[in-house]
């Protein structure tokens, strides 16, 4: 029997996580990490797989021969940017750990606005005891714009949490107990909006998408007046010159934001001074190293065996 191709693992993820992952992964074959300087001079030429989150942009002319590329993430812009990107499958990571990941930061995000949790911590700092008019969730609706995978499992925790929940997204969906909007609904939906909630792919379509324009949109007849802003998908698709400045004129009342245009965000932004904006460093969901190794062996196992590769990217609709 031939020896079975090699995999190569280029992660910018935390280097103890992925060396403890690696442990036991792949136990029928050779695992090259990139981050292992022994590797540095290897010839990359002849292996078939390849996982990669943020790669050095060096790896397909390094690694002429792939069959599929495994991304480290349920998102493929940091791959579909990559010079010379193979006509090969892109597998993208899709897994419990990191669906349940999201729901959690996004119903904790919209929880947190709901129970103005910001102003009793400012009033807890000057030692003031003070209760505020509660809303209560069913009061809010939260519109999710992105109803894949972590759009649908958000929504459906948030409507346990209450809250009344709306979707949008470029194909009309059908989810028990939410009202979905399609692509060309999004006025409609905007409307409903008092709590906005992206987790949209970056791909050309959603660039920038949430903007000045947008937000102006938002309903107005939320319990706190203007709408709040929550973004868990990319930072490409906000415009953040148009939060801050929705956010000073009153149009937003208050923002969560994981993602940022520029990764890191600078230490000169506005935001990390903003009493209304939570902020979180792109770890809303992140990868469990482990899951993500077995998710790569099952997809192997089923391409040796025949079978079809799942969640493969459709690369020209960029997700
Ligand atoms: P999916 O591919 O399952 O879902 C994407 C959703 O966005 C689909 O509903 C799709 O519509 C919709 N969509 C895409 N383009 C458009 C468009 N132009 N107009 C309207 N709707 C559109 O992805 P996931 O749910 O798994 O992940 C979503 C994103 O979340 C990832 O791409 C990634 O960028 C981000 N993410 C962020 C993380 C973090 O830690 N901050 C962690 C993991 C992911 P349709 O259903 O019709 O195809
Ligand atoms: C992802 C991410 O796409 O963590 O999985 O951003």
């Amino acid at each position: 029997m031939p020896a079975k191709s090699p995999v190569i693992v280029d992660l910018k993820f935390i280097p103890e996580e992925v060396e403890t992952a690696l442990k036991g992964a792949f136990p029928d074959r050779e695992v090259i990490n990139r981050a292992d300087a022994v590797h540095d001079n290897r010839d990359l030429s002849g292996i078939d797989y390849a996982v990669v989150w943020k790669s050095a942009p060096d790896l397909f002319d390094r690694a002429p021969d792939l069959k599929v590329v495994f991304s480290g993430g349920a998102g493929v812009d940091h791959v579909l940017t990559l010079p010379g990107l193979p006509e090969v499958p892109l597998v993208r990571f899709v897994d419990r750990s990191l669906t349940t990941r999201m729901s959690e930061w996004v119903v904790m995000q919209c929880l947190m606005h709901l129970r103005q949790h910001r102003t009793y911590e400012a009033l807890a700092a000057k030692r003031e005891w003070r209760d505020l008019s509660q809303p209560e969730a069913a009061d809010v609706t939260v519109g999710i714009m992105g109803m894949g995978v972590l759009g649908q499992d958000a929504a459906r925790k948030l409507s346990v949490m209450g809250f009344k929940v709306v979707g949008w997204s470029r194909g009309k969906k059908a989810v028990d107990g939410i009202e979905t909007y399609g692509g060309d609904e999004l006025d409609a939906f905007l409307a409903r909006t008092d709590f906005l909630v992206g987790l949209l792919p970056l791909t050309p379509e959603t660039q920038g998408i949430f903007n000045a324009g947008l937000f102006a949109k938002l309903s107005r007849n939320g319990p706190f007046g203007a709408p709040v802003f929550i973004n868990g998908g990319r930072g490409g698709s906000q415009n953040e010159a148009d939060i801050l400045s929705s956010l000073d004129a009153g149009i937003l009342h208050a923002a969560s934001l994981d993602v940022f245009e520029q990764e890191p965000l600078s230490p000169d932004s506005r935001f990390w001074q903003m009493p209304n904006v939570y902020m979180t460093p792109h770890v809303a969901a992140s990868s469990d190293v482990k899951a993500l190794f077995r998710h790569v062996e099952q997809q192997i196992a089923r391409l040796e065996s025949g079978q079809p590769l799942q969640h493969v990217v459709d690369k020209l609709a960029g997700y």
